[in-house]
C-alpha cells in the first residue's frame, strides 16, 4: 500500500523537510518538499529525489562482520560481535588507560540522535578523544569564538533572508547551500535591485554569476584580501565607532594593526582590481543591513584561523551584529559542541604525539594517523569510528589505511560496508536514517530556530540496529550497566499523565545520586527506562516507540531553564520550566514536520554572549600576531593549486554509495581553464595523472573557463568502491597530507594543495 510520510533530506546540514512517498514496505518512490517545514517551507534541491539510492543499495550492511586473520569477513551474531568488543575494549583500557582509545565521527549530515549514546562509549573507556569531520573545518572558527565571545559554543549565523548587502566568501550556496533555501534567496538577493551580493570565490560559481560583483583572487589569499577591506574600512573612518566603544574591548590594539596593512600591496597579491575591492569595503560598511557567509573556502584553505577572525571582524568593526540583517548567535539545543579552551584551568586531555588539545571538545582528524603510528606506550590502540569513512575523507589516504592496519581493534558502524568498514576488525550494521528515530542538531537559525525529530518510515533492516541499541548493548557487554532496571521502567510506566515525567525524574535523580558511576551513562538509563513508555501518536504500533528520543526531555528542560521567552514566543506554553520544558518534549515527539523550538527578539541575541564583562574581545594576541606575519610570507610558487573537495550538483558527503544516483559528472572530473589545458596538451575528457607530494591519482579532464588558470578542481565525496570494484571517480585525499595544516587548529588546507599534473 503506498503512504506518504513526513521525515526529512539527510543529504546537508539544511536537513529540508520533505514528505516521502514509500510502498508501505521498504522503498522509497517518491520525494517532495515539505510546505508544512517550520524553516524549509517546501524548499528542496535535485539531491533530494536520489534518496532511495542512500536507503537501498547492495552495500547495505545486514549483518555484524568479523574480519578473519585471512581478511574476509564472516557473519557473526551480535551478542558474539557485542562480547568480543566489550572484552577487548575493557583489555585495553586496563592495561593502558584512557589515552589507548579514541572515537571518530558521531553523526554525520542527518543523523545525530546516536550521539548522545555514543559519547558515552567515550567516558566508559576514560577518554576524551572525539575526533570529527567539524575538527577538519570548523574548529578554528569555534577557536575564535572562544577568544571573541568567551565560549566557543557562542556560534554565529547569518541572516541573509533581512540583509540589504551580502558578503559571501569561499562558499558556494547555489551548490553546497548551507543557508535556509539557498537557490530561492539567491535569486531574491539577485533579482531585487536595492539589495547587493558579493562574492569572494577563485572560481566563477553558480552563485557566482548571479552576484552584483565577484572578486575572483588568486587561491589562498583571503586573509591578504579581508585585511585590505579592513584595512579600507578603518583608513576611511567608515567602522561604527558607536558600536565598538559600547560592545566592545579591543578596538584600539586592532585599530593599530589594521592601519599598518600595506592595503595596495595586500590587493595586488590577491590579484584584484583595488577599485573593486574599495568599492566592497564601502559598499560593505555603509549598507543599512549587511552579513557575512563563509564556507571552506575560507576555512579550508591557507591561514584558515586567521581568516576565520577576520572575517568576523568585517560584520563587528562595521557594528553589523546582532541586528536585523547581520550575523547574530542562535539557540542551541543538541549540545553538538563543548567549551574547551587551552589556557584553562580544567584538564585537557592532550594527544600523546602532537600533544594537541581540544577544541570544542573535538580532535582534527589531520593527526589522528600519526597519533596511532607512532612508537609510544600511550598510542592510541582502539578506535571507534561511527557515520563517517575518514579513510577516503581525512587527509591523506594512505596514512588513514596504514595507522587503521595498526590498530588492535578498529569497529566501525555504519549503514553501509564503506573504505574504513573494510578495514575493521568488527563491522556493526546500523538501521539507515529512515528506519529508526533521528534527527539533526544542525539547528543554526535565528530568529526563528527549529528541531527536526524524524520517525521511522520503515522496520529496521534484518540484522540491523539503531545506535542507542548499539552502545547500550556495549556498555552492558563491559560491565558499565545492568541490562534492565526494573524499578525505573516501572515507574515511568506507571507514571500518571498529570505528574508529566516529574515522578520519573525524581526517581532518575535519586538512582544516579546513590550510583555515581552511572552517570555518565544517563541517556542509556532513560533510553531502557522512560524510553520504554514513551508514546508518540505519529509511532504506529506495529513500530517502534521513540524510546531514542528519551535524552531529549533533559534537553528540552535546559533550553526552557536558559531561554523561556523564546521558547514561549515560538509556541510552547508552561508556567514554569518544568512545565513549559514538558511541553516543548511533546510538542517535538508529536509534530512530524518538524517545530519551532525558539523565537527571539534581535536585542536578545546579545545574552549568548559569555563573556565576564558582557564585551567582545577584539584584540586576540595569537590572531594579531599573524596578521602581522601575513607581511612577511614568501608568495607560494606551485604549478598547480589543487581546490581537492569542490561541492557539485551530484555529491553528497559520501552518503550514496552506489554510482547510478548521480545524473551527471559520473567521473568526478578535474576542472582547467582552457588555456592551461593548451598548454598541457590536454583536450575535454582526456586522462591525465595528478601528483602532490602525498600521492597520485588519474583524473578525467573538463575545460572549464570559470576556474582561474593555475587553478585545479575536483569535487568531494568520490572514490567509493561500490561492492568491492574500482573506485567511482577520485580519491582526493590521496593528494592531501596531514601536515598540510592550520598551525594552531590544524584543520587542513583542502582546498590548496599543490599538484603537478601530466596528460597520459
Ligand atoms: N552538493 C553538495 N552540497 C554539500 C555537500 C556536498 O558534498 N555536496 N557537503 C556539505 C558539507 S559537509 C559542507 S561542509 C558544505 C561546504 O560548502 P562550501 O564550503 O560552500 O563548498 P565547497 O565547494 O567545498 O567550497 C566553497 C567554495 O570555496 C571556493 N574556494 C576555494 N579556494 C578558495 C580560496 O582560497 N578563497 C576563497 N574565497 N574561496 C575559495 C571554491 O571555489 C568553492 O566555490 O557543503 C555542504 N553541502
Ligand atoms: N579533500 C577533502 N576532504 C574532505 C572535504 C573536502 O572538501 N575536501 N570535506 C570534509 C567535510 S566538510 C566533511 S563534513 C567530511 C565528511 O566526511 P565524513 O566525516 O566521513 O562523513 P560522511 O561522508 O557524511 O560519512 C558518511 C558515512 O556515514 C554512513 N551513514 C549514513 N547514515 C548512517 C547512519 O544512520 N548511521 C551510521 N552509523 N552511519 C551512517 C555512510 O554510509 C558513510 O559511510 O569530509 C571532509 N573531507
Ligand atoms: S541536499 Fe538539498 S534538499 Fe537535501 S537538505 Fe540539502 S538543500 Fe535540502
Ligand atoms: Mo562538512
Amino acid at each position: 500500500m503506498r503512504q506518504a510520510e513526513q521525515s526529512a533530506c539527510i543529504l546537508c546540514s539544511r536537513n529540508c523537510g520533505i514528505v516521502v512517498e514509500t510502498d508501505g514496505e521498504r522503498r522509497i518512490t517518491g520525494v517532495r518538499g515539505n510546505e508544512r517545514h517550520p524553516i524549509s517551507k517546501g524548499y528542496l534541491c535535485q539531491k533530494a529525489a536520489r534518496l532511495a539510492h542512500y536507503q537501498d543499495h547492495a552495500d547495505r550492511l545486514d549483518s555484524p562482520l568479523r574480519r578473519e586473520p585471512d581478511g574476509s569477513f564472516t557473519r557473526v551474531s551480535w551478542d558474539d560481535a557485542l562480547a568480543d568488543i566489550a572484552a577487548r575494549l575493557v583489555a585495553i583500557r586496563d592495561r593502558h588507560g584512557g589515552k589507548a582509545f579514541a572515537f571518530y565521527g558521531g553523526g554525520g549530515q542527518g543523523n545525530h540522535l546516536g550521539g548522545a549514546y555514543s559519547r558515552q562509549l567515550v567516558k566508559a573507556m576514560k577518554s576524551r578523544f572525539v575526533y570529527s569531520a567539524l575538527a577538519q573545518e570548523k574548529t578554528g572558527d569555534f577557536w575564535v569564538n572562544g577568544r571573541l565571545f568567551g565560549d566557543q559554543r557562542c556560534h554565529l549565523t547569518e541572516d541573509v533572508e533581512h540583509a540589504d548587502f551580502v558578503l559571501f566568501i569561499g562558499t558556494n550556496p547555489f551548490q553546497a547551500h548551507g543557508i535556509p533555501n539557498a537557490r530561492d534567496l539567491l535569486r531574491e538577493l539577485k533579482t531585487d535591485p536595492a539589495r547587493t551580493m558579493v562574492v569572494i570565490d577563485p572560481r566563477r560559481t553558480e552563485t557566482a554569476r548571479l552576484a552584483d560583483v565577484h572578486l575572483q583572487p588568486r587561491p589562498g589569499t583571503d586573509a591578504f584580501l579581508m585585511a585590505a577591506i579592513l584595512g579600507i574600512i578603518v583608513r576611511e573612518g567608515l567602522h561604527d565607532a558607536a558600536f565598538l566603544a559600547s560592545r566592545c574591548t579591543g578596538f584600539g590594539a586592532l585599530e593599530a594593526e589594521l592601519r599598518a596593512v600595506p592595503v595596495e600591496d595586500y590587493v595586488r597579491r590577491a590579484d584584484v582590481s583595488l577599485a573593486d575591492v574599495e568599492q566592497v569595503a564601502r559598499g560593505f560598511a555603509t549598507a543599512r543591513a549587511a552579513c557575512v557567509r563563509i564556507d571552506l573556502g575560507l576555512q579550508q584553505s591557507l591561514h584558515s584561523t586567521l581568516n576565520s577572525y577576520l572575517e568576523k571582524l568585517l560584520f563587528l568593526v562595521t557594528g553589523n551584529f546582532g541586528v536585523p540583517g547581520g550575523n547574530t548567535f542562535h539557540s542551541t539545543f543538541l549540545p553538538i559542541l563543548g567549551h574547551t579552551d587551552e589556557r584553562g584551568e580544567r584538564r585537557l586531555m592532550r594527544t600523546a604525539h602532537h600533544g594537541m588539545f581540544p577544541i570544542a571538545g573535538l580532535y582534527p582528524p589531520n593527526i589522528l594517523p600519526s597519533e596511532i603510528l607512532h612508537d609510544g606506550e600511550d598510542r592510541v590502540r582502539a578506535v571507534v569510528v561511527d557515520s563517517a569513512n575518514p579513510v577516503l575523507t581525512g587527509a591523506n589516504t594512505a596514512a588513514y589505511e596504514r595507522a587503521f592496519g595498526k590498530l588492535e581493534l578498529l569497529v566501525v558502524v555504519d549503514v553501509a560496508l564503506s573504505e574504513t568498514a573494510r578495514l575493521a576488525h568488527y563491522v556493526l550494521p546500523a538501521s539507515s536514517q529512515f528506519e529508526k528515530w533521528e534527527c539533526t542538531g544542525f539547528n543554526l537559525d535565528f530568529p526563528m530556530n527549529a528541531f527536526h525529530l524524524r520517525h521511522p518510515l520503515f522496520p529496521p533492516r534484518a540484522g540491523t540496529l539503531p545506535e542507542p541499541e548499539i552502545y547500550t548493548r556495549l556498555l552492558v557487554a563491559m560491565g558499565e550497566l545492568p541490562d534492565t532496571f526494573p524499578v525505573l521502567e516501572r515507574i515511568a510506566r506507571r507514571e500518571p499523565a498529570a505528574t508529566r515525567h516529574g515522578v520519573f525524574l525524581g526517581a532518575l535523580g535519586a538512582v544516579l545520586a546513590a550510583k555515581p558511576r552511572w552517570r555518565p551513562f544517563a541517556a542509556s538509563i532513560a533510553y531502557r527506562t522512560l524510553g520504554r513508555a514513551l508514546t508518540a501518536d505519529r509511532a504506529r504500533p506495529d513500530r517502534v516507540p521513540p524510546a531514542a528520543a528519551a535524552p531529549l526531555l533533559a534537553l528540552a528542560f535546559d533550553i526552557a531553564a536558559r531561554e523561556p521567552a523564546a521558547v514561549r514566543a515560538a509556541g510552547h506554553r508552561g508556567s514554569n520550566r518544568f512545565t513549559l520544558g514538558v511541553a516543548l518534549f511533546h510538542a517535538i515527539l508529536e509534530r512530524a514536520e518538524g517545530v519551532p523550538i525558539t523565537r527571539h527578539d534581535y536585542e536578545a541575541t546579545w545574552s549568548f554572549l559569555r563573556t565576564p564583562d558582557r564585551k567582545i574581545h577584539l584584540a586576540i594576541p595569537e590572531m594579531l600576531a599573524a596578521l602581522r606575519e601575513l607581511a612577511s610570507e614568501p608568495a607560494p610558487a606551485a604549478p598547480f593549486v589543487l581546490l581537492a573537495g569542490e561541492r557539485r550538483a551530484y555529491n553528497a558527503n559520501q552518503i550514496f554509495r552506489d554510482p547510478s544516483w548521480r545524473k551527471v559528472d559520473r567521473e568526478g572530473a578535474m576542472r582547467m581553464h582552457p588555456d592551461d589545458a593548451r598548454t598541457l596538451g590536454l583536450t575535454d575528457g582526456a586522462r591525465a595523472t595528478c601528483t602532490s607530494a602525498t600521492g597520485s591519482i588519474e583524473v578525467t579532464i573538463e575545460i572549464d573557463d570559470t576556474v582561474r588558470t593555475g587553478m585545479v578542481t575536483l569535487p568531494h565525496g568520490y572514490g567509493m568502491r561500490y561492492q568491492g570494484g574500482a573506485p567511482n571517480g577520485p580519491q582526493i585525499n590521496r593528494l592531501t597530507a596531514s601536515e598540510h595544516c592550520d598551525p594552531l587548529a590544524r584543520t587542513p588546507y583542502h582546498k590548496h594543495v599543490p599538484v603537478t599534473i601530466t596528460p597520459r
